[in-house]
């Protein structure tokens, strides 16, 4: 027996239903196509939706009948003339959700970069060739670009002879801290001629770099700028163009072979670092920017140096700092940037109106951090604002005072009270020698030094213990976090240098930071019960540096699980030990499941037993029969040829040499 639908009866046999149905089939097509081309050029209008949703909404309401408790109720299908009304409901809503669907498709987009890193040729400040860290045959490395909320893999493959590891600095890596780099904290190093592909999410906005986390590797041309456009920025209208500006110190030596042979040795007993060969602006020299008229530049400027933090500045032309390592502050104009290794700073530089002249910016070390100055070390590097490129370039005026912008006083936009820790710890940096006479730097007399297996796949593999920091060896200073604790770290320095520290996977409120100590001799301690100037709405950056025998103190929530690196930015600090690590709810980072090629980098660096002998003859084995076996034939034949050859009459022949017998020859002419 046949039983007709209620509602297909409704739809099929009402004129009115095949109308709806036809509407709605044309709204979806429609609405869709048109939220593609809309996605397209990123140009969707929150307000264009809300309103679709909206009429939506109201649609729905006038088709349902309300009840006074739970407000709209759904729609009465049984009455004929509003069910096909809701058939055109149903397909705007559809509508409306595709292209959201396709809004967010075109918004977040999957950026890969293929990175083939291997060894070039490379002379970038015109006075001597070396061999340079290069990327896809070339140096320097790509500028990584992409939108925040954009997918971003790196797929790469090591064709260096030796191992290498990427770290893209200042990125969360929210739930993929195994993405994150650094060498024995979160991953083994990548081996020669494998490959390895880093695969995250970008959810922060702003300027960062990325680099080599394996041995010193670093400074020898493994680094490169990492931009993310946001077009919600607060000062996206405040702009025209956006650019960036490296700087750096270079050297001409490979950086792992001074580290072994020069710094780290018996022979450096005071730990003095390399002194730099030269500076680089945009990794080369007499670097021309050209720029130009009445126009305002987004600069991002980024220290991507081994040792030396960088004064910057642009003669006669000021700069607002808009930007600090990714997170956006009130706008401060300032006239120098002082800029420590790993730090970024992002600028709004307008030009001036006229072209008639080129005016020299200025990058100069800081020479405190330097324990000699020699001769012959180009300290200043200088840059031209080229209006006219057929110009005139004059030469940089003298400055004879360092006044510069305190990054201390910077005020976040997304303003932040100072945290209330739940936790704290407290280290104090220290340089001594050890019984092998090199000179190490310590937190609390702890030298880190790397683990085989990386932290991050101990946390994998101990299950309860994991809370357990003595589970992660003696000599990586690890530190336990609770999920969602703020958690605080002072840090007292006591060495006499300035050092740029660097939290992996976070930004830090900067609570306190004291001034430098008034002797080489003593210096200043933290005292929680006397505090010193804490602004309302504390500084949030990933690098800070500390004075010389001062101290600072840092705040930030645990709210990103992961095994996060802490530590002194300088290269050659960082070979040193001053280094600490912080397992961050490491019950959380259980629950993550770790690609395979992770797995693979350390199985290929496993120290293991001589493989297992192969089964059957290899080629070496054939071949070496067949020749045993043509030798012994050879033999062989040998013999039968000897043995069945005529046999001489030695004694004969040897009577008739000793004349007791006339010879052969003799015998047949007497006859
Ligand atoms: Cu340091």
């Amino acid at each position: 027996m046949h039983f007709p639908r209620k509602r297909s009866r409704l739809l099929y046999d009402d004129h009115l239903a095949v109308t709806a149905v036809t509407i709605a089939v044309v709204i979806v097509v429609i609405v869709v196509i048109a939220g593609l081309l809309v996605c397209c050029v990123f140009c969707i209008g929150t307000s264009t939706l809300s309103s679709l949703f909206l009429s939506a909404l109201s649609f729905r309401r006038s088709l349902g009948t309300v009840s006074p408790e739970l407000g709209l109720d759904r729609p009465n299908l049984s009455d004929p003339n509003r069910a096909p009304l809701f058939a055109v409901f149903l397909a705007m809503r559809f509508s409306f959700l595709a292209g959201l669907v396709a809004a967010s498709g075109a918004l977040a987009k999957t950026v890969q970069y293929d990175m083939s890193i291997g060894w070039v040729t490379a002379n970038p400040d015109g006075e001597y060739d070396r061999p340079t860290i290069g990327v896809n045959g070339e140096w320097p490395p790509p500028v990584i670009k992409c939108n925040i909320h954009d997918r971003v893999i790196v797929n790469v493959t090591n064709n260096l002879d030796e191992p290498t590891a990427l770290h893209f600095h200042g990125m969360f890596q929210n739930t993929t801290s195994f993405m994150d780099g650094p060498v024995g904290v979160t991953q083994c190093p990548i081996p020669s001629g494998s490959n390895f592909i880093y695969n995250f999410t970008v959810n922060q906005p702003g300027t960062y770099w990325y680099h080599s986390h394996y041995s010193a590797q670093y400074p020898d041309g493994l680094r490169a700028p990492f931009l993310v456009y946001d077009p919600d920025e607060p000062f996206a209208d405040d702009y025209d163009v956006d650019t960036y500006l490296t700087v750096a110190d270079y050297y001409h030596d490979p950086t792992p072979w001074l580290s072994a042979n020069k710094f780290l040795t018996l022979f450096n007993p005071t730990g003095s670092e390399p002194i730099p060969d030269n500076g680089l602006l945009n990794e080369t020299q007499n670097y021309k920017w050209i720029v130009e008229p009445n126009t305002t530049y987004k600069l991002r400027l980024i220290n991507m140096g081994a040792l030396v933090s960088q004064y910057i500045w642009f003669e006669e032309h000021d700069v607002t700092v808009v930007e600090v390592d990714g997170v956006y502050v009130e706008p401060y104009t300032t006239d120098r940037i002082y800029i420590t290794v790993a730090q970024r700073y992002t600028v709004l530089l307008k030009t001036k109106n006229s072209t008639s002249t080129n005016y020299p910016f200025m990058t100069s070390f800081d020479t405190d951090m330097l324990d000699t100055v020699p001769d012959d070390l180009m300290w200043n590097v200088t840059g031209w604002l080229t209006y006219d490129e057929d110009g005139e370039f004059p030469d940089a005026a003298v400055i004879d005072e360092w006044v510069f912008l305190d990054d201390f006083n910077l005020v976040p936009v997304e303003k932040e009270a100072p945290f209330e820790p739940d936790t704290s710890i407290t280290v104090s940096v220290s340089m001594n020698n050890l019984n092998d006479g090199v000179n190490y730097a310590f937190f609390n007399d702890i030298t880190y030094v790397a683990p085989k297996v990386p932290t991050l796949f101990s946390v994998m593999s101990s299950g309860n213990q994991s809370t357990d920091a003595t589970i992660y060896g003696s000599n990586t200073n690890t530190f336990i976090l609770d999920h969602m604790d703020v958690v605080e770290i002072v840090l007292n320095n006591a060495d006499p240098g300035k050092h740029p520290f660097h939290l992996h996977g976070h930004v830090f409120q900067v609570v306190e930071r004291s001034e430098a100590s008034a002797s080489d001799e003593e210096f200043v301690v933290y005292d929680a019960s006397n505090p010193g100037t804490i602004n309302e709405y504390p500084m949030r950056r990933d690098t800070v540096y500390i004075r010389p025998n001062g101290y600072f103190v840092l705040r930030f929530r645990a709210d990103n699980p992961g095994v996060w690196f802490f530590h002194c930015h300088i290269e050659w600090h960082l070979q040193q030990g001053l280094a600490l690590t912080l397992v961050e709810a490491p019950l959380e980072i259980q629950k993550w499941t770790i690609p395979e090629d992770h797995y693979a980098a350390c199985k290929a660096g496993e120290p293991v037993q001589p493989v297992p002998i192969a089964a059957g003859f290899k080629t070496k084995g054939v071949v070496a029969l067949v020749f045993s076996c043509i030798a012994a034939f050879v033999g062989m034949a040998f013999i039968l040829w000897y043995g069945m050859s005529e046999l001489k009459n030695t004694e004969h022949e040897v009577a008739q040499v000793m004349g007791e017998i006339p010879l052969d020859d003799e015998l047949s002419d007497s006859k």
